[in-house]
């Protein structure tokens, strides 16, 4: 019996030394641990406060994952070596220990609960809309292209809102959304025709847009002035994957003389250029469609034009 014990205490010691190495460097890096293994998979770049959260949760969730994952890891190990077959005698029985199962029901169920609780308190929070944003902008979606109108209000049952200045993409333009950082942003989608999907992949957010009269809606405040290419990320038809925008998040004051160039008249290019802005998308560039033997299968055929 002696003998046993005093070869499974030092292999148990070791896989205990080892999950504690395991927990400690967790803990030493402390809040960075995110940044440390590159956000253990989540999309890097968020750049508004409601990704920071999401951010949030998905670093607790993988970091709470891990801890019951080497917890698990152990006792499997443990058990591997600690019960190994010693002879062909059956081994004590232990079926039906009401403290075990008891153990093993619960503690998922609590798991389960916790990662609920907080997925529906971030998910309830990145939804939210206020009642007074600070900036409204209409997206108006149709293939295969977009228009960004700036509202004076919220769109209500009334449609009480105006537009008080709009962006048109054409086909040699891509059309730039000027958004202000530090304030609450509404977006109200509407499609002309198909169902089209608003997406800034460095928002890590998006929402479909509905033709007809449903309206989706949600808020961000955008923490980083900078460029960010803006996409439809619902296969809408033919030039769906052409589909492309970009967000020019720039300063308040700067987004305030934005606003009032446009309103004087002037255009988005030029609106941009007043502020200091780079005029043409940096993000993307346009679908070149002229269709000739460079572009269209090097064909002679029908390359007249
Ligand atoms: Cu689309």
């Amino acid at each position: 019996m002696s003998a046993r014990r005093s070869k499974a205490r030092p292999i148990a010691g070791r896989l205990a030394s080892l999950g504690l190495a395991g927990a400690l460097v967790l803990l030493l890096s402390g809040c960075d641990v995110g940044s440390a293994v590159d956000g253990f998979g989540w999309p890097q770049g968020g750049i508004t406060r409601q990704s920071q959260r999401m951010y949030d949760l998905w670093i607790g969730s993988t970091v709470a994952a891990l801890i019951v994952g080497v917890f698990v890891w152990g006792l499997i190990f443990w058990c591997v070596i600690r019960y190994r077959k010693r002879g062909n005698a059956l081994p004590v029985q232990t079926r039906f220990n009401m403290p075990m199962e008891f153990l093993y029901t619960i503690a998922p169920i609590l798991v389960v609960s916790v990662l609920f609780y907080y997925t529906a308190i971030v998910q309830t929070d990145v939804d939210k809309v206020s009642a007074n944003p600070d900036v409204v902008v209409e997206v108006e979606a149709f293939k295969w292209n977009w228009q960004f109108n700036y509202q004076d209000g919220i769109t209500d049952d009334d449609h009480t809102a105006n537009t008080v200045a709009s962006t048109l993409g054409t086909t040699e333009v891509i059309p730039i959304l000027v958004l202000p950082t530090g304030r609450t942003i509404r977006f109200e989608e509407t499609s002309r025709d198909v169902i089209h999907s608003f997406w800034v992949p460095d928002l890590l957010f998006k929402r479909d847009v509905f033709p007809g009269n449903v309206r989706n809606v949600f808020e961000v405040t955008i923490d980083q002035t900078g460029a960010y290419v803006g996409r439809c990320a619902e296969l809408c038809g033919t030039y769906h994957s052409m589909m492309n925008f970009e967000l020019r998040a720039v300063s308040g004051d700067d987004y305030d003389r934005f606003l009032a160039a446009k309103r004087d008249g002037q255009s988005t290019q030029q609106a941009l250029e007043s502020i200091g802005q780079d005029p043409l998308a940096s993000t993307t560039t346009p679908f070149p469609t002229d269709r000739t033997d460079q572009n269209f299968g090097g064909t002679a055929a029908g390359s007249g034009s």
